[in-house]
């Protein structure tokens, strides 16, 4: 099984509070297997574990609260 990374251009992450925020609201979707919010470049990095819709991440940093630049 080969691991896929996806980042993501995130604005609105402001400090480690954010990057935590976002990295634990991440890891609760199934498929997810790590994450590295970094407020300072405004990334979002995802490795997954198997196929999953970008979308469905999008969407979850944007219930929480920041924007997703694609
Ligand atoms: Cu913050």
């Amino acid at each position: 099984m080969s691991l896929n990374q996806l980042i993501f251009k995130v604005e609105g992450m402001m400090c480690g509070g954010c990057e935590n925020r976002v990295q634990n609201a991440l890891k609760t979707i199934d498929g997810v297997d790590d994450v590295k919010a970094n407020h300072v470049n405004g990334t979002v990095t995802v490795t997954l574990n198997k196929e999953i819709d970008k979308n469905v991440i999008k969407e979850k940093i944007e219930d929480i609260g920041y924007e997703v630049k694609e």
